[in-house]
């Protein structure tokens, strides 16, 4: 988290609104909790019983991508779990234009819970704070926006920054160039760890490290092909890349596979063990990481679930159950974190199925 979470200020402007309303004999103090936004207002209670039926809304950044899916299918679990209904909402490409007419299109359906990939972290906030006012608790999952009630990250940004760094460092001996190719130019985690990142980079022991260049792909398989064989055009001395998505390394392991490059350039970041393993086979990649996807969309399941049923609402400190997961405490800024990244290499990789 960069910055403040606006569910925070808007609690302080509502808990005013309702004091200055009190005071001049307005609106009454109920009809103003009325409208009040879900997040972290009024008190947990952790005893509280999740309905069935609950319509809980998955809306990832993009459909056809194949992380998105082992995510969803941990969300659909958890929500028949819950004995709610599951639906999964979005478009080919990862747009925040195309999410804000699913957001609109799930408000419309009379959602419960919408729990969202954000492919910007601001444009679709006008969209999602209709569907709270219209009864939708908003979860952000995998990337953020800045108007969610609670964020379930994959890992926290900090540590997935420094796994980075960690990797690309050994992968070229400490010292030389490399390029991140990222995702889209607006995608909140992407942007994060970047910034984990550069601030790791500082470290003296990185000192002899230098990032040359950032590049998106836009979670293209294409475009992201294509970004890869122009960053070896404009730096063909380049010792490095680090892609921090899965759709980004996976294209950037192939071109390099088939390249004079191969053993000359490293390439790291962050990918699933089924798109990567022939990679690592053919000695293309030496080591990349990633979190268990489909446990993301399972705590992001339970996460909504518990906020909407009011058993967390939001404040650092509270608890609930994750079904098989176990439990999980609330952190700074209503984030709930699933764990550390697994770093996968040849020793590992086949004891991995997603
Ligand atoms: C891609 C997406 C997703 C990210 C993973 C690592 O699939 O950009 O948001 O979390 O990579």
């Amino acid at each position: 988290m960069t910055e403040p979470r606006p569910r925070h200020l808007l609690l302080a402007a509502s808990a005013f609104a309702v004091l200055m309303t009190a005071a001049c004999g307005g609106t009454t103090i109920d009809d103003a909790e009325e409208e009040e936004n879900s997040g972290p207002t009024g008190t947990a209670d952790p005893d509280a019983e999740i309905p069935e039926g609950l319509k809980i809304d998955f809306l990832p950044k993009q459909l056809n991508n194949p992380y998105s899916d082992i995510v969803n299918a941990g969300g659909a679990n958890a929500v028949e779990e819950l004995n709610g209904e599951f639906t999964e909402r979005g478009g080919t490409e990862p747009t925040a234009d195309s999410q804000v007419e699913y957001i609109n299109a799930a408000s419309q359906a009379g959602s419960d819970v919408i729990v969202i990939a954000a492919n910007d972290p601001d444009a679709v906030c006008p969209s999602l704070d209709q569907a709270r006012d219209n009864g939708a608790a908003i979860v952000g999952y995998d990337s953020d926006a800045n108007c969610t009630d609670i964020f379930v990250n994959q890992s926290s940004d900090e540590l997935i920054g420094r796994t980075l760094v960690e990797m690309i460092s050994e992968q070229i001996g400490g010292e030389g160039t490399f390029a991140i190719l990222s995702a889209t130019p607006n995608a909140t985690n992407q942007n994060s760890w970047i910034a984990a990142m550069e601030e790791v980079l500082t470290e003296e022991e990185y000192a002899d490290l230098e990032l040359v260049d950032t590049v998106y792909g836009n979670d293209d398989d294409l475009q992201s092909f294509q970004e890869m064989q122009g960053l070896m055009q404009s730096h063909p001395d380049l010792d490095g890349v680090v892609s921090p998505t899965t759709v980004g390394i996976a294209a950037a392991a192939r071109y390099i596979s088939d390249s004079e490059y191969k053993g000359e350039v490293a390439i790291t970041g962050l990918g699933t063990p089924n798109q990567m393993r022939e990679f690592v086979k053919d000695d293309t990649v030496e080591a990349f990481a990633l979190w268990n996807p489909e446990e993301l969309g399972y705590l992001a399941g339970y996460a909504g679930a518990s906020l909407k049923a009011g058993r967390i609402t939001g404040a650092e400190g509270e608890s609930f159950t994750a079904g098989d997961l176990g439990e999980f405490i609330v952190e700074e800024d209503g984030e709930i974190v699933l764990g550390p990244p697994t770093v996968f290499d040849a020793d590992n990789i086949d004891d991995f199925d997603f």
